[in-house]
């Protein structure tokens, strides 16, 4: 089922680039949609794993951000499917969360609907992004029946969808984690008739007290604690807390921070909130921005008129945008002929031995473009990016510096340029001790191949990988992103091997066109078979498979046509 979702919507993209006559889209299967192409298709369930938060289907720590709405019987006029659409799509958000208001006695407020809560949840569902099931409360623990008959129906409702985390009590106030963990142990096993959803609790003092927490975990495998903060009023002091949870092997989840002051009003604190970003960033803390609500404070992401942004808003925007710019994914397709995750032993993420360096903040240095030419060898030295996100460098063994330290959803941009469009074969010098990665090749957001980097016995234990790409002609930025991490990278060679991307007739008609898309499209759907001479014409890159990469490839033909 999954993959027919990838496949079917890299062939939507494809067929609706090549405009492809209405009745030949009239074979695909019914279940073709826009959902399937979101962060919750690529990761999966959110499970929490040591102090990490991992993907059922990805298996990797997973990082992802988006917004909160406002308390619901507050700015309800946001609460609806059109809002949904503009985060996701504005915002690039790939989680909402859902605050719904709950008094201090622990019931629902009048004006907070939980209609309205379930089409948010069903327009995020549809949107394929994590949903929040926030239980709004200061004072949740004085009511934990409403709480548990609250989730009980939702999790029966929607606890199959791997979108949806609930959140059982949003900030408990001056009261002992003993308190709220008897209650989160009451609800929780409502869920659980359910759901192995993640599960996230807040702690006590405006969930700040995340170490409390870690100190005396809840019996049960999915979940995480809460830790809220406002960058105009918290600092370093509380991400110690935050710290402190870590180092106890606690998943934490930010499902709420503001920018301004902790009553919700102040300006944007840009330098504290870049710390708290990194910080976040640094230990894959996943996140949603307070709040979706055009109140007159400075929290506020919209202003007076309902729609425009405010500093605020225009901030989120700014940071959400960016961290679309390097999600996973959104840049690395999965390999859809193997959609298994890639199991491969690693390093368990909770005794890591390695330093936690990485802010997520793109870095970039003054490097010569390396011009390729038509025949012949040119070297790359790995630590010669151009720009890079989580990379560090080391001593390397073969002399030299090498770049290392690579993790999932790491990358390496590299400024490239070439006499014209062709194919080039690269050589890499890699070193893993693990094995498990995988390296997608893209030039100008376009994937051009993937590599597995199996173990070389040790981190200095270098040899050499082969891929042939096709390099488009002119100046562009070939960038490595690791889909896997868990290998080091010393250079990379440059072998032109002449001649462009071969293949793509297919139905061997004699001409490449959207009929031979079609045709792999259904190959790809495992609706068609090849025999051995149309294989060869599918597999456009010569590598021997032929996924979702040789679609991109003939795509380009048909576009350069
Ligand atoms: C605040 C709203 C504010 C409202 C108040 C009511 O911003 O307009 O009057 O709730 O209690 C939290 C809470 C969140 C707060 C927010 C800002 O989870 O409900 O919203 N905040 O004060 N924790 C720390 C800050």
């Amino acid at each position: 089922m999954k993959i027919q979702k990838a496949v079917s919507a890299v062939c939507a993209f494809v067929m609706s680039a090549v405009l492809l006559p209405q009745v030949l889209l009239a074979d695909e299967p019914a279940e073709v949609s826009a959902a399937g192409s979101g962060p919750v298709s690529y990761y999966g369930q959110l499970q929490a794993s040591g102090n990490k938060i991992i993907g059922s289907s990805y298996k990797e720590p997973v990082q992802v951000k988006g917004m909160s709405f406002f308390w619901s019987n507050w700015q309800g006029q946001y609460w609806n499917s059109g809002t949904v659409d503009r985060m996701v799509e504005e915002f690039k958000c790939e989680i909402l969360r859902c605050s719904l208001g709950v008094n201090d006695q622990g019931s629902i407020y009048s004006g907070g609907d939980v209609g309205a809560l379930r089409s948010v949840m069903d327009a995020a569902i549809a949107k394929d992004i994590y949903v929040i099931v926030d239980w709004h409360s200061h004072g949740a623990h004085n009511n934990t029946n409403a709480a548990r008959s609250f989730f009980s129906e939702i999790a029966r409702d929607y606890g199959k969808y791997d979108n949806v985390i609930f959140e059982l009590y949003n900030e408990p106030t001056q009261v002992a984690w003993s308190t709220v963990k008897g209650y989160a142990e009451q609800v929780i096993p409502e869920i659980r008739k359910y759901s192995d959803n993640l599960i996230i609790v807040g702690t006590p003092t405006w969930s700040q007290d995340v170490d409390s927490a870690a100190n005396d975990p809840i019996n049960d495998s999915n979940v995480a604690y809460v830790l809220h903060f406002y960058a105009g009023t918290h600092g370093g002091d509380l991400r110690g807390k935050g710290d402190a949870a870590l180092s106890k092997n606690a998943a934490v989840f930010v499902s709420e921070w503001g920018t301004v002051n902790a009553d919700g009003d102040g300006a944007v604190n840009v330098g504290s909130t870049e710390q708290w970003l990194s910080w976040m960033d640094s230990n894959k803390l996943s996140w949603c921005n307070w709040a979706i609500s055009s109140k007159a404070e400075g929290s506020s992401i919209f202003g007076g008129d309902g729609s425009s942004l405010t500093e605020a808003g225009n901030y989120l925007k700014k940071i959400l945008n960016a961290h679309a710019e390097n999600a996973v994914w959104r840049t690395v397709p999965k390999n859809v002929t193997d959609p298994e995750p890639q199991t491969t032993e690693t390093t368990p993420q909770n005794t890591d031995p390695e330093p936690q360096t990485t802010t997520g903040t793109p870095q970039t240095q003054n490097v010569e473009r390396l011009s390729l030419s038509g025949s012949g060898n040119a070297v790359l030295e790995a630590e010669n990016y151009a720009s890079m996100s989580g990379v560090e460098l080391e001593d390397c063994a073969q002399g030299g510096k090498n770049v290392g330290y690579i993790e999932s959803g790491d990358w390496m941009s590299n400024s490239i340029s070439v006499p014209q469009t062709m194919k080039y074969e690269l050589t890499l010098d890699a070193a893993s001790e693990n094995g498990g990665g995988q390296i997608a090749f893209s030039c100008g957001g376009n994937t051009l191949g993937t590599l597995d980097i199996p173990s070389t016995g040790g981190w200095q234990n270098w040899q050499q990988f082969k891929i042939t790409l096709e390099l488009p002609a002119g100046e562009s930025d070939l960038k490595l992103h690791a889909q896997q991490g868990g290998f080091n990278v010393d250079k990379i060679t440059f072998t032109a091997v002449g001649g462009q991307a071969s293949g793509g007739d297919i139905n061997r008609d004699g001409n490449v066109s959207t009929a031979d898309a079609v045709m792999l499209c259904k190959y790809l759907l495992g609706i068609e078979q090849f025999n051995s001479e149309q294989a060869k014409q599918a597999d456009l890159d010569d590598n021997r498979v032929i996924n979702a990469v040789d679609l991109t490839l003939l795509k380009r033909m048909l576009l350069r046509k």
